[in-house]
């Protein structure tokens, strides 16, 4: 991965890849967004073996012998009864998926490296490949730019969500443009990501107390406020940092 000169934005995920937690279904080198490993459901089939099985204590530790032995380490397998680690290289459809004995296949999340501008960042059962940029500018500057990364600002549709922007806020105490707005329609507000509209349950979850108000008339673009900790609708040509999401899955 090269970080060039987007150093900071990566620096700044590496910091809080740390103090999150991860659910069950991801495992993680501490410090090593690069090394996220995510459980896949009845997979039809499975990756390249590249070494016999060993014992490890968790699917933390195997990820890590893994990873740590083995340059094109994409995949694991992991028998959590056993404690049987299988190291994998990419899925290929000439190999067979995990035998019982082998475990769970837990693939290795692949985001958007090139630029060194994105990052996964995971909370709870939710991992987005995001970019935080720090520069102010106002909502239609925010959006064109994710738009040019082949991304769109960042979404909130789940507490896990609200959490990771959370997260980010308290590191850097700036505020962000997120992706939704009701530019189209006064108060119908819509996600940037699909078109979807905002229900009245997402605004009761995510938006702090009393909002979207519509201050003064003027105000249809989402922001995160950093100190209240939720959303808002603010007036669109403010100018302040913004987070890009990228789809990965
Ligand atoms: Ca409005
Ligand atoms: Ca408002």
């Amino acid at each position: 991965m090269t970080r060039g000169p987007h150093l900071r934005s990566g620096l700044l995920v590496l910091l809080l890849g740390s103090a999150l937690s991860l659910g069950s279904n991801f495992a993680s080198i501490t410090g090593n967004e690069d090394s996220y490993f995510y459980l896949v459901q009845s997979p039809d089939f499975g990756p390249v073996r590249l070494g016999a099985g060993t014992y490890e204590r968790s699917l933390l530790s195997c990820v890590t012998m893994c990873v740590t032995k083995f340059h094109d380490c994409y995949s694991v397998m992991y028998n959590s009864v056993t404690h049987l680690c299988t190291p994998g290289g990419a899925s290929d459809n000439t190999n067979a998926p995990p035998a019982s004995w082998e475990g769970k296949l837990y693939k290795r999340i692949t985001c958007d490296f090139g630029s060194g501008e994105f990052s996964v960042v995971a909370h709870g059962n939710e991992a987005v490949c995001i970019g935080v940029f720090l520069d102010w500018v106002n909502y239609t500057s925010a959006d064109a730019s994710c738009k040019e990364k082949d991304s769109h600002l960042m979404t909130v549709k789940s507490l896990d969500r609200l959490a990771i922007v959370q997260n980010i806020s308290n590191t850097t105490g700036e505020f962000f443009w997120l992706g939704c707005n009701d530019i189209m329609e006064e108060g119908t507000f819509v996600w940037a990501d699909n078109g979807q509209v905002v229900t009245d349950d997402e605004k009761l979850k995510y938006f702090g107390e009393g909002e979207p108000n519509d201050m003064g008339g003027n105000e249809d673009c989402c922001m995160f406020v950093w100190g209240m900790m939720m959303l808002n609708d603010g007036f669109c040509l403010d100018e302040m940092a913004y987070i890009c999401e990228k789809r990965w899955t």
